[in-house]
């Protein structure tokens, strides 16, 4: 499909952004009327409200928003708008049928947006699309996956197939897919880590043994400083508000390191603090607010190093000499790197003025114990790898591992995106993994690493003719390059959603194409005999909880994961090795599964049920790092010498660095209206945030519509029309705008060094005066 923006209504002008100044603080009284108008939309306000008082509680499901850990003790209610948005946007009883499918053909819908597609509410039937008539039309459940089974058995081999993962599956559904793959023969099981924290993983793997986060939620409450990286918790992840507010409010400092100004990380008034919202009341969050360039934070991280070293020379007492000489590797070669940049060097990378990258120090030197949180700022960069490197040096200088209240915090995204990586669900598995996978069925598994998100798209593109079986999420739409991913996704001989909304990813159809419709995770889920199911997820913190729905589902004939999954695994696989159908009639036994294969979950089914389940615990907490030296390492990586801004520096024209971000209004490409509240824009999404000066500097206004075009060097043009232009606070040569609409800008191998993570928050671009929208 050749229109200029893949998945954007022809007429943008149906939507023209109004932008308006905000004032108040995250939360308060504008969370609570958000919160009713969704309860509305959804048309089971009555029903949902009653879910909310089951969101995170023990005999209720875990919040299907995202990662951020549960409180231990205790039991409170725990307000959160987006998390109201993600139950209410599931539980709604508008229902996607098969009238709906007879009425728009696959091509009208193709111009429909986001929003308006998974706005028509739940799929309840299975469909197979018809080439011939353009519809997608009613088939069977057997036929639907007897058509898999036989497409898949049909492959040459193996790793023409592609099983794509996102965040939301549970664990067991993880596990069955992540089974099923293997004994069919491949490890071509890209996931939406990819796309995400993988430089997370890959990095802290190699600093210290293990790639998850050291820190829990109490930690919080005993660190000294809390320094956030790259991350607008108000809007993703805004219970951390309400941990980081009680952590301002008994005195802890709160450093946010961000090129945009977030409303949430400024002030928060939280809707359940009464006196506060009678008040119109707020409290601050960050005492320090630090704006460095896109992709500078490496350079910030480095600057406070400098400046620590420095002082450490002259005799103060700022480094924990001990803990390093006892723990670590490598020190020398990091500080001989560190004192050899020159400040100059560390202001031009960082955008930070050498005085400001000295004071974050001494924030972070006077602090006894200090935790660093970040997220995709720091991940979705070309050399994002060095950069988490970075912030564990930074740690390991002042001690700031294995002791309470600090430690690493990468915030994740999904609600289980931890969990199914955990439970096996990785292109590169670990030989551990794999043995312990043959010890359990007896059979050989796969050896050779398979495909990740990026190079999936390759493959399919290099070779026509793959599957491509997808267990929730939107990969077409979440990965970049969308013009080229749609038709690599269209050279497939079936592509096969698992999903519970109609989005894009069933629009860009495989020869054949199949829409599997399943029950969400606030539905009860009932085996055949009526008894409910209890899936279970794995959070940002490493615990892993039970969760069950308590809403009557959309459908009655609505199946779960597992029995999709089930259903599929039998026909392909048989039943002698596994029974796949004990495992669907009860997930008990699947539990049993994983305790023998996965470490870590001795008793699983026991402790699952206790009230706010387990730690999987991390050997950085007990001073343990499984890496090659047996320490934790040291990283002297070069500085970015390709940081975008250099570049434009030294070039004619007019380049900027583009980041992609959530607005306020979704969840990835889920999108739940046209606002973005806390940073003032309503009633549309193509805008592009700029730096007063640089509108000025480029001859445009404020209020102007612009194209932006890519500016990769690959000599292929990636064109996007009609953004309105918005000033907005943000270092110069930075700008800002929405994903998934802006992916058609990111080149396919604009990706992560090491991590292979689409490099979505650094995109080289210019923009033009519109062509289309004066
Ligand atoms: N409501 C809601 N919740 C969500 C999601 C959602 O879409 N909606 N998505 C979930 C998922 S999967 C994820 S991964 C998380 C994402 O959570 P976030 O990482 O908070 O998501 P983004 O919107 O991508 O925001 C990136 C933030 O990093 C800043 N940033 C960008 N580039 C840089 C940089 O170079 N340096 C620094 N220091 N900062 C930078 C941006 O200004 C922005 O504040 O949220 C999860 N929770
Ligand atoms: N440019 C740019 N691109 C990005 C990012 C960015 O910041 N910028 N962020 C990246 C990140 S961090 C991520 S995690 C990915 C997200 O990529 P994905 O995880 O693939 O995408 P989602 O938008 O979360 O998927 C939404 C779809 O999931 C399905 N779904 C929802 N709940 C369920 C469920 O319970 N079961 C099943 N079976 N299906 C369900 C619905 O059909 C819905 O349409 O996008 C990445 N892409
Ligand atoms: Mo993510």
């Amino acid at each position: 499909m050749s229109s200029p923006n893949p998945g954007t209504p022809k007429s943008s002008t149906v939507h023209d952004p109004k932008v308006f100044e905000y004032h108040n603080p995250a939360g308060g009284w504008g969370a609570l009327k958000a919160v009713s108008k969704h309860l509305l939309h959804s048309r089971s306000p009555a029903v949902n409200a009653r879910s909310l008082f089951k969101l995170n509680q023990p005999d209720g499901f875990d919040c299907p928003g995202c990662a951020w850990g549960d409180p231990e003790h205790g039991s409170s209610f725990e307000f959160c708008e987006n998390g109201v948005k993600a139950v209410t946007w599931e539980a709604t009883s508008k229902r996607v049928t098969r009238n709906f499918f007879a009425k728009h053909t696959v091509s009208e819908l193709k111009t429909w947006d986001d929003y308006r597609l998974e706005d028509q509410g739940r799929l309840v039937e299975p469909m197979r699309y018809n080439a011939d008539t353009d519809h997608y039309e009613p088939i069977t459940w057997d036929a639907a996956l007897d058509l898999i089974a036989a497409e898949l058995k049909a492959l040459p081999t193996p790793d023409d197939a592609i099983f794509y993962t996102s965040g939301k599956a549970g664990n067991e559904s993880a596990y069955v897919f992540q089974l099923l793959a293997r004994l069919y023969g491949t490890n071509n099981l890209p996931d939406c880590s990819n796309m995400c924290h993988e430089a997370s993983g890959v990095a802290l793997t190699k600093a210290l043994g293990t790639g998850k986060g050291s820190v829990r939620l109490e930690d919080f409450e005993k660190a000294e400083a809390i320094f956030v990286f790259g991350q607008n918790p108000g809007t993703n992840h805004p219970r951390m508000l309400g941990t980081l507010r009680e952590a301002a409010e008994r005195g802890a400092t709160i450093v946010s390191v961000n090129p945009l100004r977030e409303r949430g990380l400024e002030k928060f008034a939280d809707p359940q603090k009464a006196l506060e919202m009678l008040h119109n009341g707020s409290h601050p969050i960050s005492s320090h607010y630090f704006c460095p360039k896109l992709g500078g934070d490496m350079a910030v991280m480095r600057g406070m190093a400098k400046s620590l070293f420095a002082r450490d020379a002259a005799g103060e007492a700022v480094l924990d000499h001990a803990f390093m000489a006892e723990h670590t590797v490598e020190l020398d070669a990091y500080r001989a790197l560190v004192e050899a940049t020159t400040w100059e060097t560390l202001e031009a990378q960082s955008g930070l003025s050498r005085a400001e990258m000295e004071d974050a120090a001494k924030l972070y030197a006077r602090s006894k114990a200090t935790i660093i949180c970040w997220a995709m700022g720091i991940t979705q960069h070309v050399h994002s790898v060095p950069t988490v490197r970075e912030i564990v040096n930074l740690l390991m200088l002042c001690g700031n591992l294995g002791k309470p209240g600090a430690g690493t915090s990468p915030v994740r995204g999904h609600s289980n995106v931890q969990g199914d990586r955990t439970m096996g669900i990785f292109e590169k598995p670990s030989d551990a993994l794999l043995n312990a996978l043959e010890a359990r069925y007896g059979q050989p598994m796969p050896r050779e690493y398979g495909v990740d998100s990026v190079a999936a798209v390759h493959a399919m593109r290099n070779q026509p003719g793959k599957v491509f079986i997808g267990l929730a999420g939107n990969f077409t739409r979440a990965i970049s390059d969308s013009r080229v991913t749609e038709a690599a996704m269209a050279q497939c001989r079936l592509t096969a959603f698992i999903s519970t909304k109609l989005n894009r990813s069933h629009l860009v159809t495989g020869r054949d194409a199949l829409i599997l419709p399943c029950l969400g995770r606030t539905e009860v889920d009932r085996n055949a005999v009526g008894k409910p199911q209890l899936i279970t997820v794995e959070d940002s913190m490493s615990m892993v909880h039970g969760s069950a729905g308590i809403n009557r589902p959309v459908d009655s004939k609505l199946p779960s994961e597992i029995t999709i999954l089930t259903g599929i695994a039998e026909r392909l696989l048989g039943s002698e090795v596994v029974d796949w159908a004990a495992m669907r009639e009860d997930y008990d036994v699947i539990r049993e599964h994983i305790e023998t294969v996965i470490p870590g979950f001795e008793n699983f089914n026991e402790r699952v049920r206790e009230p706010r389940g387990f730690w999987l615990g991390n050997p950085a907490v007990d001073l343990r790092f499984p890496t090659e030296s047996g320490k934790a390492e040291f990283s002297a990586a070069e500085l970015p010498g390709q940081v975008i801004h250099q570049q434009m520096a030294t070039r004619e024209g007019n380049w900027l660095t583009l980041q992609t971000m959530r607005s306020h209004d979704q969840y990835n490409t889920t999108v739940y209206g046209y606002n973005d509240r806390y940073r003032g824009i309503e009633n549309g999404r193509q805008v592009i945030f700029l730096n007063a000066g640089d509108i000025d500097r480029l001859g445009l206004k404020a209020g102007q519509w612009v194209d932006l075009i890519g500016e990769s060097g690959d000599g292929v043009e990636r064109r996007m029309d009609g953004f309105k232009v918005v000033a907005y606070d943000t270092p110069k040569g930075c700008a800002a705008a929405y994903y998934p609409e802006t992916n058609p800008l990111i080149p396919l191998d604009h990706k992560g060094d090491q991590s292979h993570t689409p490099a979505s928050k650094s995109i080289a671009i210019r923009l033009e005066p519109s062509t289309r929208i004066a």
